[in-house]
């Protein structure tokens, strides 16, 4: 039974908070405040470089406007997770449906014995850090204990809080938790649905008139969707309303059926459907909640990254034009119907680069996130079967090595488990990211190795004798040696350069098939051109082993393409480089002032 106590409060607090912020956002969308929220987070000097940001800048005072865009901690920390679970289940694991109308009795749901320990058993062998649980999908259908609607779970034929199960799973083998709720919800009637498209519908609601208030299954008055999204938001986070899961280190929001006017399937027919949503006033709440939750796919803080196949590009950027972060245009650029492809407007790699910014006045930090399953669907289907080993490892390289964070969607199946050859695919996963990163795959949130105690030094760098010079020397504060070091210690050079020579020496010979960078984001994205070369045994000359640019295909022309590094940049080799004594690192452009915060060696143990 939950604590109800302190609910109406709550929701009275709720309201009045939201007729204040009304009045100072409504209608802004997410700039007024997110935007404030960005810039409190700059020192003064970078919040004057940023008010000075105009057009026609000279030289590097556009790189200085870009340096000054930089993450929040809550981003840092989300960036360093890097890997983590999507888990779709719900009543169309019941239904072999994808998008659920919304109109199935929940008694559909009805899984013979959910285990939420052997999801995040699995998760945790393949190197996951984090699960995201699909709270509620489309259909509207409630993984929790909500007081919202009737359509959950307690109704189900297995009446147990779902979401409950994987936060205690989570904490129990210390990888981090996160909510999917869905902003669209086929069940759920003052749903921006207006009319039957045919002039036959239900008639409650037309498109001047407002929306007649509600009532919850427990006596709370609704009087817009926006008012049941933000209670169920307040259940989902707020540990003072009864439902404790805990922190949410990230929410996840979808903007499919949510853009604009669109027909929308329901049942037996058509309708005619759209929802404004107030977007500041959602945002709010969370950050009111939990302030370190992330907010990504729909919102302000992390982006999609335009498809679900984990096709990045070969260079992303982090700082772009603010407006890309914009929930409305997020959702009318999202599915509206079943199977459509979403409008794409992350395929252009030069959105992120200085040319392209240096007109622009409004920037913001907002990386991104490739969301994929390991099966065909989302929601598991008897007939689907698990990606192979070699696709699921290049797709974990292109994306962790390519500034982008993976979701990696593994569905439930209809007994409540991971399905056993689902399970065996993750566990080869893991064992191969294990024996190629080794300790540098990261921590869990116990600060333990993620793959256990004995996960391997497998970083070639990491040995005694191993040196590092650079030109330009180094700030004495940030040494060339704290690239060695996987901490928060970074190298920077002493003087205001866009290029920098990083040459780095083994004190014997090796095999190398990797080679992985990173800056140091807490002072912005700045690496934009960079190669590396490699010297072998008995040699003096130097060998391109990974070129500073890629020709990429965009909008029928074959663009070059610049290699910048972000957070984390995985250097695959073309072919094993064997008896190497030195590497050398050369950044031919960057937003002045490089920083290399870590750079590791690696000998794939499987090429
Ligand atoms: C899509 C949704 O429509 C799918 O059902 C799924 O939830 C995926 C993660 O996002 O846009």
């Amino acid at each position: 039974m939950k604590k109800k106590i302190g609910f109406f409060a709550n929701m009275v607090s709720v309201f009045l908070c939201v007729c204040a912020l009304c009045a100072v956002s409504c209608g802004d969308d997410l700039t007024s405040i997110e935007n404030e929220m960005r810039k409190a987070l700059l020192t003064d000097a970078e919040r004057e470089a940023l008010s000075d940001a105009g057009t026609s800048l000279p030289g590097a005072a556009v790189a200085r406007k870009l340096i000054a865009v930089r993450p929040h901690e809550r981003m840092v920390a989300w960036q360093e997770l890097g890997f983590y679970a999507f888990v779709h289940f719900g009543v169309n694991t019941f239904t072999d449906l994808e998008w659920g109308e919304g109109t199935e009795s929940p008694t559909r749901f009805n899984p013979a014995n959910v285990d939420t320990d052997q999801w995040v058993r699995t998760f945790k062998a393949a190197g996951y850090k984090g699960v995201i649980i699909t709270a509620k999908h489309h259909d509207g259908f409630c993984l929790w204990d909500t007081r919202t609607t009737n359509h959950n779970v307690m109704n189900s034929a297995y009446p147990h809080d779902i979401v409950k199960m994987v936060s205690d799973s989570c904490k129990r083998y210390g990888l981090k938790f996160g909510i999917y709720l869905s902003p669209w919800d086929r069940n759920q009637g003052r749903y921006g649905i207006f009319g039957d498209r045919w002039g036959n519908g239900d008639g409650i609601h037309t498109m001047n008139q407002p929306k007649t208030p509600w009532t919850g299954p427990d006596g709370t008055v609704y009087s817009d969707y926006n008012d049941f999204f933000i209670a169920q938001l307040t259940e989902l986070l707020d540990p003072n309303v009864g439902t404790d899961y805990g922190d949410v280190f990230a929410m996840w929001f979808d903007g499919a059926g949510s853009g604009s006017e669109h027909d929308d399937w329901k049942g037996t027919r058509w309708y005619y459907s759209t929802q404004t949503y107030n977007w500041p006033r959602i945002f709010s709440k969370i950050r009111e909640l939990q302030p370190d939750c992330v907010l990504t796919n729909l919102g302000p803080d992390a982006a999609w990254i335009g498809n679900e196949a984990g096709n990045v590009l070969p260079s992303h950027w982090s700082v772009v034009p603010a407006a890309q972060a914009y929930a409305v245009n997020i959702t009318s650029q999202s599915q509206q119907t079943a199977g459509a492809p979403p409008v794409n407007n992350k395929t252009d790699p030069r959105t992120g680069e200085r040319e392209n910014l240096k007109d622009q006045v409004d920037l913001i930090w907002n990386p991104l996130e490739a969301d994929v399953s390991i099966r065909p669907g989302w929601f598991f289907h008897e007939n689907q079967t698990p990606k192979s080993l070699a696709d699921l490892l290049a797709l974990y390289e292109r994306c962790i090595g390519g500034n982008v964070n993976l979701i990696l969607n593994v569905p439930p199946n209809m007994d409540g488990l991971i399905n056993a050859n689902d399970v065996t695919r993750l566990q080869e996963l893991g064992a191969r990211i294990k024996a190629i990163y080794g300790r540098d795959a990261g921590k869990d949130s116990n600060g333990e190795y993620i793959f256990g105690a004995g996960t391997p030094e497998t970083n070639l760098l990491a040995a005694d004798g191993v040196t590092v010079t650079t030109t330009p020397a180094a700030d004495p504060d940030h040494p060339a040696k704290n690239i060695l070091t996987n901490d928060d210690t970074f190298w920077q050079p002493k003087t205001e350069k866009e290029n920098a020579t990083i040459t780095i020496k083994l004190p014997a010979a090796k095999d190398i098939t990797h080679v992985m960078l990173q800056e140091n984001i807490r002072k912005s994205q700045r690496i934009e051109c960079f190669k590396i070369e490699v010297q072998k045994t008995g040699t003096s000359g130097w060998v391109n082993v990974y070129a500073d640019t890629v020709p990429y295909t965009f909008s029928g022309a074959t663009l070059t393409v610049k290699r910048n590094v972000g957070f984390k940049r995985i250097c695959r080799l073309a072919t094993k480089q064997t008896g190497v004594t030195q590497i050398r690192i050369t950044i031919s452009e960057s937003r002045i002032y490089p920083t290399l915060k870590y750079v590791a060696a690696y000998n794939d143990p499987g090429v």
